[in-house]
């Protein structure tokens, strides 16, 4: 790198040398992210100038090596600000690392196979060993962040223990539902949850906007026959669809479907596509629960080809290939990414009391805990 000098500003911006790399950065950018106490308040961290205080046509006049940082001088006001070597390496833009840990780009895709008890993968913790151990703890969080969901067992099987398994590490949301619902045969049912049915693969109050990010539901009997948990990796499913058969995967993606639900105190829609991807065109979360579906309004010339996509989303999300299959005990509580893992139960017989509770929280809430949690592991 002989001849690089470590430091330039000759175009208006920033350059420096940080190892092997050379990092860039344009002057509004830079003064934009200023961290000294006349533009962030350094209690709150939060930025006191707003976007308009940017002098126009702002650039780099002077750029001075102190070491560890580096001072900035702005043109024309002569504003300077000081970066540690550290954060701009860290923040470096040719990066393009720009993603919000949401979509298929930072997660672990499944198969069941590649989750089965011999691999030492499948994401199980004991309830006591996670409240006692902040390690095991961040690992839970981590595999619902990873690979969609974590089983955590011995949660004593007794009415609103799942509440304080998502207190654990975020706020219930509360729905239409309360707090908690419970999932048990009731004499009429306002939803098939509460029949001994079969339920395929879905995504839980797909007619709400947003749709509540994580599901809980913890075991406090399970059925003498029966009512076999399934899980399916939506994101592992949809990539396999792109893979395999793009234009179908596109018209998913770009086709608002209607979902709703009713009852004497709720009137809820919401329309969205099946699957959704962020603005670079990645797998950012999938929705599907036929039984929740409403008529389509599409063009007459339209339906049969959306149709044919649904179907064929429909038989590769029900394949058992790709279904997880658990047995909840008394006990377990299950939280998963209902943004992207689909659950399912198969049918069960009505005689033995099978009950669930469940309840929905955030996902963003659980990723702050666990970038609290690893903070903390840091500082240990
Ligand atoms: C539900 C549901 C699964 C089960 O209530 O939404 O999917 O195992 N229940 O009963
Ligand atoms: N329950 C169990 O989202 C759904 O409609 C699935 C949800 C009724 C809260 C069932
Ligand atoms: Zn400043
Ligand atoms: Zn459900």
């Amino acid at each position: 790198m002989i001849g690089v000098p470590m430091l330039n500003c000759s175009d208006g911006g920033l350059e420096l040398r940080a190892g092997d790399r050379m990092l860039r950065f344009p002057a509004v950018w830079l003064r934009d992210n200023c961290p000294c106490s006349e533009c962030v308040d350094p209690g709150s961290g939060q930025k006191l100038k707003d976007i308009t205080d940017v002098p126009n046509g702002v650039v780099v006049s002077a750029a001075e090596d102190a070491g560890e940082s580096v001072v900035v001088t702005y043109a024309p006001d002569r504003h300077q600000s000081v970066f540690t070597r550290s954060w701009l390496a860290a923040h470096a833009l040719e990066s393009r690392d720009g993603g919000d840990g949401r979509t298929e780009d930072d997660k672990e895709l499944w198969l069941p196979a590649d989750l089965a008890p011999a691999t030492g993968r499948r994401p199980e913790e004991s309830w006591p060993r996670y409240l006692a151990e902040s390690a095991a703890r961040a690992r839970t969080l981590d595999a619902v962040l990873r690979l969609g969901f974590a089983l955590l067992h011995d949660v004593p099987a007794e009415a609103g223990r799942v509440l304080g398994v998502a207190a654990s590490f975020g706020f219930v949301r509360e729905t239409n539902y309360g707090q908690l619902f419970d999932v048990c045969i009731e004499p009429r049912p306002g939803s098939l949850a509460y029949t001994c049915r079969q339920i395929l693969p879905h995504t839980d109050n797909p007619y709400r906007d947003p749709v509540p990010t994580i599901q809980l539901l913890h075991c406090l009997r399970a059925a003498d026959d029966g009512g076999e948990t399934g899980l399916v990796d939506g994101f592992a499913a949809a990539t396999a669809l792109r893979a395999a058969d793009a234009p179908t995967f596109e018209l998913l993606a770009r086709t608002p479907v209607p979902f709703g639900y009713t009852d004497n105190g709720t009137d809820l829609r919401a329309s969205q596509p099946l699957i959704q991807l962020d603005p670079r065109g990645r797998v950012r979360a999938v929705r599907f629960n036929h039984r929740s579906t409403r008529p389509l309004r599409l063009p007459y010339a339209e339906i049969a080809a959306f149709y044919a996509a649904y179907l064929a989303w429909a038989e590769l999300l029900a394949r058992p290939e790709r279904r997880l299959n658990l047995r909840l005990a008394p006990g377990d509580c299950l939280i998963f990414d209902n943004t992207r893992i689909l659950h399912a139960r198969t049918a069960f017989g009505g005689s033995g009391g099978r009950h669930l509770q469940g309840c929905y929280a955030d996902l963003d809430g659980l990723a702050s805990t666990l970038a609290v949690l690893r903070t903390g592991q840091e500082k240990a």
